[in-house]
């Protein structure tokens, strides 16, 4: 009667094993046969009613029951897992041969990469990098440069006024003199500013009213003119290649004595004269000069005892020579078709 209760049992749990569709169904499966409340534990507990010839035979039968349960409870769930995995490997698996999905990408507009090049030159010859504010006070853009209030250069470069104290700056200088003071008289000084400054001009082909400008201050003991040519043709010819001629021609400006303006060999007509370089064979790249001894009195530097040169160079115009671009709007604009041009440089 046991016996076949417990055989029954066991036919029966076996085929909900091997029927179990997955880990959870198992679970429950092994709970409701071998569990404390199971169903194999029931008939154990008939086992008192059992003779004593009977009782160690049925015994045996049901732990026997029990182990082979287990067992093939332990071979289901193993299989039952990998088949989980496998599943799950095939709805996870990447197809690495897909192409990949292409980003539009950006470059370095042609002003910013002339820029870098012109620092990368000076870093190379020892400068240093600064930069300043772009709202001025007539005082560091102006009077420190040699151009009191009723200088005539004034005129020459009409500004934009903020109060009558404070304006958009016309050049880069008033950072090279903010560096001087605050250096408080020590040398050695050699720097380049790079920065957007800002003239009263008619938009053209040639003028812009906001355009860049990189300057250039050496100030130390000894610093001499041909200390000046020398460090200027190292840097025009880096920028713009060894096969051209440079000249040095006497020019004005209020913060240097004596100054000079350098150009370069037309890049078109390589010096025979055409519509580019106005027939002269000549194109301007950058004015310099000897920093005047009012500006480094004036800065707080004794021009008894100390020289120095700067320079001053247009980028947009330096990009147009380099790069032949005709109409300095380009740069503004962001026309892509222009923009794109630039992708290598
Ligand atoms: C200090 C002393 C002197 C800066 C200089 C130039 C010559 C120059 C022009 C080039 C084309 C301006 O962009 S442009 O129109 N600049 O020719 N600039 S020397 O001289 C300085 C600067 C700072 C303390």
């Amino acid at each position: 009667m046991m016996r076949e209760r417990l055989e029954a049992l066991k036919a029966e749990a076996e085929q909900a094993i091997q029927g179990a569709k997955d880990l959870e169904t198992l679970k429950q499966l092994r709970v409701k046969y071998l569990g404390k409340k199971g169903e194999l534990t029931a008939v154990l507990r008939g086992m008192g009613e059992l003779s004593a010839e009977e009782r160690p035979v049925i015994g045996k039968l049901a732990n026997d029951i029990r182990q082979t349960l287990e067992r093939i409870l332990d071979e289901k769930e193993t299989a039952l897992e990998k088949a989980a995995m496998e599943a799950r490997l095939k709805e996870e698996t990447i197809d690495v041969t897909l192409p990949g999905v292409p980003r539009p990408l950006g470059s370095i507009h042609p002003l910013t990469a002339v820029i870098q090049q012109v620092e990368n030159i000076f870093i190379g010859m020892g400068f240093e990098v600064a930069e300043g504010p772009e709202v001025e006070k007539d005082w560091y853009n102006f009077e420190a440069l040699n151009m009191p209030k009723d200088h005539p250069a004034r005129d020459m470069q009409d500004s934009f006024y903020i109060t009558r104290e404070i304006l958009l700056r016309t050049q880069t200088s008033p950072v090279q003199v903010r560096t001087l003071q605050a250096k408080e008289g020590k040398v050695p000084v050699r720097m380049i500013c790079p920065g957007k400054v800002y003239r009263r001009d008619d938009d053209d082909a040639t003028h812009s009213h906001q355009f860049t400008q990189i300057e250039g201050l050496v100030v130390d003991r000894g610093v001499s003119m041909s200390e000046l040519k020398g460090t200027l043709l190292a840097f025009a010819k880096q920028m713009f290649g060894e096969d051209h001629e440079f000249r040095f021609r006497p020019s004005y400006f209020p913060f240097t004595e004596p100054s000079m303006e350098m150009d370069m060999s037309c890049m078109i007509c390589g010096g025979e004269g055409c519509r580019i370089c106005k027939e002269t064979g000549w194109i301007e790249i950058l004015g310099a000069g000897m920093v005047h001894p009012n500006v480094l009195e004036k800065s707080g530097y004794n021009a008894e005892r100390y020289t120095g040169f700067a320079f001053g160079m247009g980028v947009e115009r330096i990009a147009m020579i380099k790069y032949g671009i005709d109409d300095i709007r380009h740069f503004y604009t962001n026309d892509l078709r222009v923009l794109r041009q630039f992708q290598s440089v």
